[in-house]
């Protein structure tokens, strides 16, 4: 896509944010949950399309398997708040989706969520990545998604990242705000990406427990299987390869799917200033990211 097409970067009731996000914003604070739907919210690129799969398998793998096979994961799991010109927005696509439940994505800072998740008490599964992960993650997406802003050169992206100007804001606001509704409002169940990695099963298995969910045992062995980075990049209903506006020649949507992979490329002095930065924004102890494992 041609560079002079992407977005503005702009600040919304103080989070930064681009008009894609915020066009259809009155309809989507009024968007009408059920009591049995399923929010799905992350920061950008901590592993919303990861759980999304999962969350459809546990569901559907077992009664419509062609939905593997024939629809997208953004069509399976709407990106709520996702307004592109000329598409079908997020909050319609959920509006349209035929299946109980609905799975719904959101990267919405939690105070922008719209209230009648919480007021019909939805189950709510978030998901965090370790900051310097996920940095690395949004820069390479940048790069290659015509519908963000430009990502620049690293060493402005990472200055950005730390200071939250970045699309849906600070990570760290994001993180913790999040973490703290979960002090409040017990549907929700805050998982790791690094977890995921280093344990897909437990992980699958204490999603079910908050689910209310019992899978069989080989159920269980073929969705954690199923959901393997290798088996996932390949696979174009989870690949996001059926997206044009992803140049997949500077950076494809399924890049590594690791832990670590900072280190390839922070150098030592911005590797000082992050944990620095980080000790100041991070006070909560009981708020732990880890950045290897
Ligand atoms: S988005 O655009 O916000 O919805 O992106 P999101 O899906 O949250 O994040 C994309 C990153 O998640 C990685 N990913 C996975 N890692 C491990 N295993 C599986 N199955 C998997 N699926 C997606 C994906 O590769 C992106 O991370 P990076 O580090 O860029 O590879």
């Amino acid at each position: 896509m041609d560079s002079n097409t992407r977005p503005e970067l702009y600040d919304f009731q103080g989070i930064s944010m681009t008009h894609y996000f915020t066009d259809n914003w009155e309809n989507i604070q009024n968007f009408q949950a059920r009591s049995d739907d399923i929010l799905i919210a992350t920061y950008p690129k901590a592993g919303t399309t990861w759980i999304s799969y999962i969350l459809d398998l546990l569901y559907f793998g077992q009664t419509s398997p062609e939905r593997q096979t024939s629809i997208p994961i953004y069509d399976r799991v709407p990106f709520l708040e996702m307004t592109i010109p000329g598409l079908t927005s997020g909050k319609d696509l959920v509006d349209q989706l035929p299946t109980t439940p609905r799975l719904i994505k959101t990267h919405l800072p939690v105070q922008f969520v719209p209230k009648s998740f919480w007021e019909r008490n939805c189950r709510v599964v978030y998901v965090g990545r370790n900051a310097k992960d996920n940095m690395v993650s949004f820069f390479h997406f940048d790069r290659m998604n015509g519908l963000q802003p430009e990502a620049g050169d690293w060493n402005s992206y990472f200055q950005r990242f730390l200071e939250g100007k970045l699309v849906f804001g600070s990570w760290y606001d994001h993180v913790n705000n999040w973490w703290k509704k979960k002090q409040t409002y017990s549907k929700l169940h805050y998982m790791f990406y690094e977890d995921l990695i280093e344990d897909t099963g437990q992980e699958i298995d204490k999603l079910c427990s908050f689910l209310g969910m019992s899978p069989s045992a080989e159920e269980k062995k073929n969705i954690t299987s199923g959901v393997q980075f290798d088996n996932m990049k390949k696979d174009k209903m989870a690949n996001y390869s059926t997206l044009p506006v992803f140049d997949f020649k500077i950076s494809p949507f399924m890049r590594k799917g690791k832990v670590g992979d900072w280190k390839n490329h922070f150098t030592v002095t911005q590797n000082e200033a992050f944990d620095e930065d980080y000790k100041n924004k991070m006070k909560d102890p009981t708020l732990q990211f880890r950045t290897e494992i």
